[in-house]
């Protein structure tokens, strides 16, 4: 199950109680003060990992809470600190404050750790309140408690290219032609329903990721459909290729088809509408009437927009796309730097 939304819970550790002590000893005169102070309590982390791709595992263990610090001990003993506890959580997660809904940190990098939840800090014990007014102090501090915190995490998969069109334009198809993923084809509507990523394999050590995703049809802005909720994964993506059947099997217009995919595209978002996007007609090894590829190619164009012809059958053209899409994401990346969007990651 893809779960890309989840509330939790978490608490530092509580900081362990300091305490009041004296040493006694025998044939020592004078022991003075030793209660130690108390351990600090552990911290929660928020870490990304790339091995997750998913929230689910957090739907049934909402409770985060670290481990407190333990009380001071005579003999000028401190209390162990608490451990930390850390919470992993797939690379695209962002981090909310549940009850203001602000959003407190975004875990783009693998590897990258946030600090949730501070624990306590340990009391002091009584040795600490020695002074030379006051050699045998009989109080000691509490620990303090634990920072606590709803959260709210939303997972925004990472991908450079997002896949748009209704459903059985051949999305999965084409990803699972230029990828290593293998997501469910069938010759049904809404095959797919939810997001899948796969890694296209440039040569060189170069790759760039394709999220697959469920079809969009008229209204989705609205629900119809699977709605248009998992649109918001693809919001991160640089380049949209929006697939579009033009055999006649879909039983539809194609024109028609793109016009309503990018209606949707802005009721769910105008910028997502601006996106870079590359028009990409599919099936033409199925192609029975040309006049419905030429009324797209003339339409691409009219919006400006470059325009590929595929079969993910034949593998006709699928090659070609892949490297147009290579050379558009390396100008997309370097006019990114340029501008100062991207800061590199070390
Ligand atoms: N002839 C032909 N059929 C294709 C081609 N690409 C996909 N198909 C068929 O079209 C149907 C739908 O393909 P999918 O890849 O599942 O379509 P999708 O866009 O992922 O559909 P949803 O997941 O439902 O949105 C399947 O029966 C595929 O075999 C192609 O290039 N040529
Ligand atoms: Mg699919």
């Amino acid at each position: 199950m893809f779960i890309d939304r989840v509330k939790i819970h978490v608490q530092g550790g509580h900081g362990g109680n300091g305490v009041t002590a004296f040493r006694r000893e025998k044939f020592v005169p004078r022991g003075g003060p030793s209660g130690g102070d108390g351990g600090r309590g552990g911290d929660v982390w928020v870490v990304a990992d790339s091995s997750l791709n998913t929230l689910l595992h957090l739907r049934y263990n909402p409770e985060h809470i670290a481990d407190r610090g333990r009380h001071g001990e005579g003999s000028n003993c401190s209390g162990r600190d608490g451990d930390d506890h850390t919470i992993r959580v797939p690379v695209g997660t962002q981090i909310f404050d549940s009850t203001t809904g602000e959003l407190l940190h975004d875990l783009a990098v693998d590897g990258a750790r946030w600090l949730v939840a501070k624990g306590g800090r340990g009391g002091f014990g009584n040795s600490h309140f020695a002074t030379s007014t006051n050699r045998a102090p009989r109080y000691h501090q509490s620990g303090s408690e634990g920072e606590e915190l709803e959260l709210q995490l939303e997972l925004k998969l990472l991908a450079d290219v997002g896949l748009v069109g209704f459903p059985n334009a051949g999305k999965s198809t084409l990803i699972s032609t230029v990828s290593a993923a293998r997501p469910k084809v069938a010759d049904y509507p809404f095959t797919t329903l939810e997001p899948n990523l796969g890694v296209v394999d440039l040569g060189d050590f170069r790759t760039f990721v394709m999220a697959d995703m469920p079809g969009l049809i008229e209204g989705a802005h609205q629900g119809a459909g699977l709605g248009d909720r998992f649109l918001r994964h693809i919001e991160r993506t640089k380049l949209l290729l929006h697939l579009v059947d033009v055999s006649s099997a879909s039983g539809r217009d194609a024109v028609t088809d793109y016009l309503t995919v990018n209606h949707e595209l802005h009721s769910y978002n105008p910028e997502l509408a601006q996106r870079p996007q590359f028009v990409v007609a599919t099936k033409i090894d199925a192609l029975d009437e040309p006049e419905r590829l030429e009324a797209l190619r003339r339409q691409a164009a009219a919006d400006g927009l470059p325009f590929y012809e595929i079969s993910s059958v034949t593998n006709r053209g699928t090659k070609e796309l892949v490297a147009a899409i290579a050379v558009r994401l390396d100008e997309l990346t370097e006019a990114a730097r340029q501008a100062g969007m991207i800061e590199l990651a070390v």
